[in-house]
């Protein structure tokens, strides 16, 4: 540990991430801790709030401290973003609802930030909503934490309505006024005693990881502030407890007191650094987690300085940095220099890849989720295929959970991500940086066929131009093979009817017939036996071996019962265990078979299920999954068999 604590001014810069379900607020908490720290800030029009699709960076400064604050998107579809950020910062602030139903949408992170040990505490918001107990809210939340939660404060309500609050480590309390910090009141004698109870529960949460503070209160002698703070601290910093903390951001309540906190409990950056496994040393030690192609500005490559300082024009990672910039406001702000614990944004670090680390072994970094969700995309206009190629390169740079595939027989590009938003975001991103226009389309489903008969036919090619002449003949067997079997060719000439330098061209020709079948599929499992056949001397060639092939081929499938053969995937669907009932009808509805489910190895009340879906059946799987499941359900595939399709023929 630094040995620094509170005190004037004399914090590292230090960084923090506001993250939390989507419309928890925020954005308006970010928005309230930069202005109470006197940041040129605008504060948005609450109606016209947008969801949040990428991470906002400012930077400020509180009593005197440099801080970074990250304003993260909530949105399950853009995740990835949030969980790259939080490798940047000290601390996290969780931000939620205080209705204890809505407890449950903190699970997946305060999951995250266990695994990962980022420290962090909740910022229950919006309180003045709340109706029940401040208890329920606690207890549900501790439902979805492996770490102990504490409440740091207990409401204080005036005809029902949370007019304020008492601090429990300095017993003080405050009421709640708009727009300015609360001010001391004396301690409503009707709170007094919940205080002391929820004191007396942080109380012995922090004795758990400090004997002497035991000693104290099994001897009921009261700890000093010091005490009860600097346990605070540490527990924040190992993540061994978790403060919880009240307000309503909109009307600035409970900013102050969040700051306090953050400004005395969040650990230096240097902490930050060794948690991370960095030692000391000159040498600067950043990680980028986010990057972005900005116009005028280049591409920007937003970095956190775990070590040393940086200066504009030096070179990092083999490239000449050019820019350092930070947001006091919306618009970027160049400044010479960064130190240790500052997040800034870096210009023209070309071929630095988000993720990477400079100046250290390279520091763990999330791995995007599988998409869920895909779309087919297409130019209005060919000439801009090139313009496309590049600008699906740069959004696949600027944002990892989107990628992108090609399908040369279905002829379509396919943009793969986390849902409908995600993927309208980045399309929207084409269309804005590289100004290229797409329109998006479901996309196709990769069908086969295959046939049920077996047939014998006879291709048969003389013609007769000019000079000398074209002439093959073949007698061929096409036979059904079992699935998953694959494309054979068998030559069963003898006496050298068709002689041996034209049988490759047959073999050629027969699976290259293959690549559109009668129903207009790619055809698969099927052998071709070449039984008999006869040639001309002068007239033969493989050419004409090819033609007679082709057309053989073409006869023969079309009269050996072709049918449709469908994709179908294995499927992983992970739901809150509440919700099992509702994704197994899910999946019955899309003519999933379910083959068994189990309760998700690596997340507590969590329950997967695993079926075999119809590729056909999956486009919007996702969309609906997470309508079912409060936006809670996921899901993973890959490519399991392919089945006879009910459908007669043809594709949809
Ligand atoms: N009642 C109430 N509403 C709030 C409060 N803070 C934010 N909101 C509203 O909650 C909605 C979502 O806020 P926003 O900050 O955009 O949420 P985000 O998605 O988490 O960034 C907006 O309509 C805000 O006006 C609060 O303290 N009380
Ligand atoms: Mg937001």
């Amino acid at each position: 540990m630094s040995g620094q604590t509170n005190g004037g001014g004399t914090h590292r810069p230090r960084s923090v991430a506001v993250v939390g379900p989507y419309g928890s607020g925020k954005s308006t908490v970010f928005e309230a801790l930069m202005a109470a720290a006197g940041a040129p800030i605008r504060r948005s029009d609450p109606r016209s709030r947008r969801m949040g699709t990428e991470v906002r960076l400012g930077h400020c400064h509180f009593l005197g401290d440099s801080w970074s604050i990250l304003d993260c998107p909530g949105s399950v579809e853009f995740a990835f973003e949030q969980s790259a950020a939080l490798g940047a910062v000290d601390v996290a602030i969780v931000v939620c609802e205080p209705q204890p139903a809505k407890a449950i949408l903190v699970g997946p992170l305060l999951r995250q930030l266990d695994a990962r040990k980022i420290p962090h505490l909740i910022f229950v918001n919006k309180i003045e909503t709340l109706e029940g107990r401040v208890q329920d809210t606690l207890e549900a939340l501790q439902g979805f934490s492996q770490v102990p939660l504490a409440l740091r404060q207990v409401p204080i309500r005036e005809n029902g309505h949370v007019t304020g609050y008492v601090d429990v480590v300095s017993e003080r309390a405050y009421r709640y006024r708009k727009g300015q910090p609360s001010e001391v009141i004396s301690l409503p004698a009707e709170v007094k005693a919940r205080e002391q109870e929820v004191r007396g529960v942080l109380l012995e949460k922090l004795a758990d990881h400090n004997d002497v503070l035991l000693e104290k209160l099994i001897e009921d002698v009261a700890p000093t502030s010091a005490e009860i703070y600097g346990q605070l601290r540490a527990d924040l910093a190992s993540d061994a407890v978790v403060e919880v903390l009240l307000g309503a951001a909109e009307t600035d309540n409970g900013i102050q007191r969040l700051w306090k906190t953050l400004r005395h409990d969040a650990p230096q950056p240097e902490e930050t650094a060794a948690r991370l496994g960095i030692g000391a040393g000159a040498e600067p030690v950043l990680q980028v987690f986010k990057s972005v192609y900005a116009g005028h500005t280049g591409k920007l490559s937003f970095a956190r300085l775990l070590r040393g300082t940086v200066k504009d024009g030096q070179s990092l990672g083999g490239q000449r940095l050019g820019g350092i910039y930070r947001y006091p406001g919306a618009e970027p702000v160049k400044v010479a220099q960064a130190e240790a614990g500052d997040v800034v944004a870096l210009g023209r670090l070309d071929g630095i890849a988000t993720g990477t680390t400079i100046g250290a072994a390279a520091l763990p970094f999330p791995v995007p989720a599988a998409p869920v969700y895909a779309l087919a995309i297409a130019t209005g206009d060919r000439n801009d295929d090139v313009k496309l190629s590049g600008a699906l390169q740069r959004a696949m740079e600027e944002d990892l959970s989107l990628s992108v595939s090609q399908d040369a027989n279905l002829g379509q590009t396919v943009l793969h991500g986390q849902g409908e938003m995600h993927l309208s975001a980045a399309v929207e991103r084409l269309g804005k940086g590289a100004g290229v226009k797409v329109t998006t389309l479901p996309p196709k489903v990769a069908y086969r066929e295959t046939i049920r008969k077996a047939v014998h036919q006879n291709g048969r090619l003389k013609r007769q131009t000019g000079g000398h002449g074209q002439f093959a003949d073949v007698k061929i067997d096409i036979a059904p093979r079992a699935r998953g079997e694959g494309f054979l060719f068998v030559d069963k000439i003898v006496g050298g009817v068709v002689p041996r330098n034209f049988i490759p061209a047959v073999g050629e020709a027969a699976e290259e017939a293959t690549r559109k079948g009668p129903l207009g599929n790619p055809v698969v499992d099927v052998s071709v036996t070449l039984v008999d056949g006869s040639f001309h001397a002068v007239d033969s060639s493989d050419m004409a071996f090819k033609t007679a092939t082709g057309m053989a081929m073409r006869e023969g499938l079309a009269l050996a019962e072709p049918i449709l053969l469908e994709p179908v995937d294995r499927v992983v669907v992970v739901v809150p265990s509440d919700f099992t009932p509702r994704a197994q009808r899910l999946l019955t509805g899309r003519r999933g078979q379910i083959l068994g489910f189990a309760e998700a190895p690596d997340a507590p009340g969590w329950d997967e299920m695993e079926a075999l879906v119809p590729q056909a059946e999956l486009h919007d799987f996702i969309i609906e999954l997470r309508s079912q499941t409060m936006g809670l359900g996921t899901y993973r595939r890959r490519f399991d068999h392919l089945a006879e399709s009910r459908a007669a023929s043809g594709r949809g």
